[in-house]
C-alpha cells in the first residue's frame, strides 16, 4: 500500500521541474505541487494514524508565543487526524484556554526552567524521550517536535508523516554545502566535515520509535559533550544534523513547512504552511 502510494507520488513528481523533489537516497522532499492532499487525509485516516505534536513554551515563550502557536494549529495541523498537543511548560497553571476541535486533545506536562537557554533547547531531547517510553507510544502512531516560535498559516498534513521526517532550514536549502553551520570542533559528538542538507531543528518528526531513537541518541549525544566540558554549535539542532546524517531520515520537507517571510519571496516556494514568529522584545536575546 504504501509502495502504491510512492509511485503515483513519484509520478507527481515531474509536476516540479524547480526544485529538487528526492534525495539521493531516495526519500522524497515534500513541495506543493507534488502530492494529492485529499487522498493522504483519506489513506492516513483510514490506517488510523494519529499524531502527537510536542511543543516547549518555557519561561517568557509561553505568553509570547503559546497561543499563537495552538490556535493557528487548530486551523492547519493535520486536521484530518486525532492530535494530541504534548505542551512542556514550567508553569501549566499559565497555559492559556484554546477551544479544540473533536479527537484533538491537549497534555500539560511540566519541566524545570533551565537558567540557560542552550540547555532549555537542548533538554528538550530528554524530555520527548521520556514522554513517548510513558504516554505518546500508547496512544500516538507519529510524533511532531516544534519550535513554538512559529505559526501555522496553511496546510500541514499528514503528505509530512513519514518514519522519520526532517526539514529543510529555510535560509540554507538553496546554499552550497560549504556554508552549512554543522558543528565543526572534533571534540564534539555532533561533529561532522560534511553532510547532505542542514536541517532545522525546529520541525522534526516520524513514527514514535524513531522519535525515541533520535531523541535518545541526540540527548546522549549532548550529555556526553557536558562532561567533556563541550557544546556543539548549534547545541541540539547541531546533534540533530549529526544523527540526520548517520540516519538518513525516510522523507523531508521543503521549506514550506518553515519558513521566514523576512526571507522574501522565492519562486519555489508556493505556500508557506508554517512561519517563523518575531516579537521585537523576544527574539533577540540569544546573546548570552
Ligand atoms: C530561547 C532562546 C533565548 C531565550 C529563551 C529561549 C527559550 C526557548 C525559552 O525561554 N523558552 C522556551 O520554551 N524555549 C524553547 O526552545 C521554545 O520551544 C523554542 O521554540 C525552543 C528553541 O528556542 P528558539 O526558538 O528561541 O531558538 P531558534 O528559533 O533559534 O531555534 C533553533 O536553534 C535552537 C538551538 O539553538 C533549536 O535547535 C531550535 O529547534 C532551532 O529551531
Ligand atoms: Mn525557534
Amino acid at each position: 500500500f504504501f509502495q502504491q502510494r510512492q509511485n503515483s507520488f513519484t509520478g507527481e513528481n515531474k509536476s516540479r521541474g524547480d526544485v529538487q523533489t528526492c534525495t539521493w537516497w531516495r526519500a522524497p522532499v515534500i513541495w506543493e505541487g507534488m502530492f494529492d492532499a485529499a487522498l493522504y487525509d483519506q489513506t492516513h485516516a483510514k490506517e488510523g494514524s494519529s499524531v502527537a505534536l510536542t511543543v516547549f513554551a518555557v519561561g517568557r515563550y509561553l505568553d509570547a508565543y503559546l497561543e499563537t502557536f495552538l490556535t493557528s494549529a487548530e486551523c492547519h495541523f493535520m486536521l484530518a487526524l486525532p492530535v494530541t498537543y504534548y505542551v512542556f511548560t514550567d508553569a501549566p497553571e499559565k497555559v492559556p484556554q484554546v477551544a479544540l476541535g473533536p479527537r484533538r486533545s491537549l497534555k500539560v506536562i511540566r519541566v524545570p526552567k533551565h537558567s540557560r537557554w542552550q540547555d532549555v533547547s537542548m533538554m528538550r531531547m530528554k524530555a520527548i524521550s521520556d514522554a513517548i517510553e510513558s504516554d505518546i507510544r500508547h496512544r500516538c502512531t507519529h510524533v511532531f517536535c516544534l519550535d513554538v516560535d512559529q505559526e501555522f498559516t496553511g496546510r500541514f498534513g499528514p503528505e509530512a508523516l513519514g518514519e522519520s521526517v526532517a526539514l529543510l532550514h529555510a535560509y540554507y536549502y538553496n546554499l552550497p554545502k560549504w556554508l552549512f553551520t554543522y558543528d565543526h570542533n572534533p571534540g564534539s559528538r555532533a561533529h561532522m566535515d560534511t553532510g547532505d542538507f542542514y536541517y532545522h531543528a525546529a520541525v522534526f518528526g516520524g513514527s514514535w520509535r524513531s522519535v525515541k531513537a533520535l531523541t535518545e541518541s541526540c540527548y546522549q549525544g549532548i550529555t556526553e559533550d557536558k562532561r567533556n566540558g563541550v557544546e556543539a554549535r548549534w547545541h541540539d539542532e547541531s546533534h540533530l544534523n549529526k544523527y540526520f546524517w548517520l540516519h538518513k531520515p525516510s522523507r523531508v520537507l521543503s521549506p514550506e513547512y518553515c519558513w521566514d517571510r523576512q526571507i522574501g519571496d522565492r519562486k519555489a516556494i508556493r505556500v508557506a504552511r508554517h512561519v517563523f514568529v518575531f516579537l521585537p522584545n523576544i527574539s533577540h536575546i540569544k546573546l548570552t
